[in-house]
């Protein structure tokens, strides 16, 4: 167990008062804390957004990135070194509108990746613009008469794409949401843990008490993919939360052989690149 105070960074975090992104932060330092991975071999990558602030206040290793592309920065770490655990958070608009197209190979290239999104349905950084998340006829500054576009459905999305795990918590349940945590973090491959929450400033609509009313433990994983799909597809009067779906398959680093024996940064190198260098000047 790794000590909570040893997580802790200088800082403290900036979020408004009651904001979601405080639950996640909080289930996120426990699920470290309990899994008990080395500090020095955990990196978090993120992109832009309130929710792509959290590598601040975690004390482990962290690359901030650029709006949407906090996915390509983990499939990077993890080529170079696949000793890694290597975990990335972000927005809905940083994963499921600029980073889509990354989302999507991410699913189905089932790389030992951790993708926790913290889906507010909202653009919280940028002053509370409509999100792929956003429900249909969400009033926003941008959508003055509500939203006409239907809501993305990210589990949905994830699984027709080819996730081996896709799971869905709530910042309003801690200790819930630390268990998800700590069962993608231990899943061999690509996991998306895709997190309701409540972003108290610009979604006025999905808020804790909406969400109180409305989610629902699911006991167990669904047995095949298109159960999964159907149960993720269900959203209204009651939504659940859980691990939808949870398959063992050869990771992408499985299939290189390459990477079989050592991770790329223990190879020696075969060329000088000083000699490459002299010639680009
Ligand atoms: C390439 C690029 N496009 C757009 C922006 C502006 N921008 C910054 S954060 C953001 C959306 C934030 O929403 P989300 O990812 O859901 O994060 P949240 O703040 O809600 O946690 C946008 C559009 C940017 N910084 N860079
Ligand atoms: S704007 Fe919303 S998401 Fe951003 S810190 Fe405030 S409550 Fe949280
Ligand atoms: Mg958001």
């Amino acid at each position: 167990m790794i000590p909570s105070i040893e997580l802790e960074t200088k800082g403290l975090p900036n979020w408004c008062p009651g904001c979601g992104n405080y639950g996640i932060l909080t289930a996120l330092k426990q699920a470290l804390s309990e899994l008990d991975i080395p500090q020095k071999d955990i990196v978090l990558t993120s992109g832009i957004g309130c929710s792509s602030k959290i590598p601040h206040w975690v004390r482990v290793y962290a690359y901030n990135g650029l709006h949407g592309r906090a996915l390509p920065l983990a499939e990077g770490i993890r080529l170079a070194n696949n000793k890694l655990t290597v975990i990335t958070c972000g927005g809905d608009g940083d994963g499921y509108a600029e980073g889509t197209a990354h989302f999507i190979h991410f699913s189905r290239y089932n790389m030992n990746i951790k993708y926790f999104v913290h889906d507010n349905q909202v653009y919280g950084l940028t002053k509370g613009q409509v999100s792929p998340t956003s429900d249909e006829g969400f009033v926003t500054k941008t959508t003055p008469f509500g939203s006409v576009e239907k809501a993305l459905n990210p589990l949905i999305m994830a699984l027709s794409a080819g996730a081996t795990f896709a799971a869905r918590g709530y910042a309003g349940n801690v200790s819930q949401l630390k268990e998800l945590m700590k069962k993608a973090i231990m899943h061999k491959g690509s996991a998306l843990l895709d997190i309701l929450q409540p972003c108290v400033t610009f979604n006025h609509k999905n808020t804790y008490e909406w969400y109180s009313k409305r989610v629902y433990e699911l006991e167990t994983p669904l047995k095949t993919r298109n159960e999964a799909i159907s149960k993720a597809a269900e959203w209204g009067e009651k939504i659940p939360v859980g691990v939808f779906f949870d398959s063992d398959e050869e990771t992408y680093e499985d299939k290189l052989p390459q990477l079989k024996e050592k991770s790329l940064i223990e190879e020696e190198p075969k060329t000088d690149i000083k000699q490459l260098l002299k010639e680009l000047k």
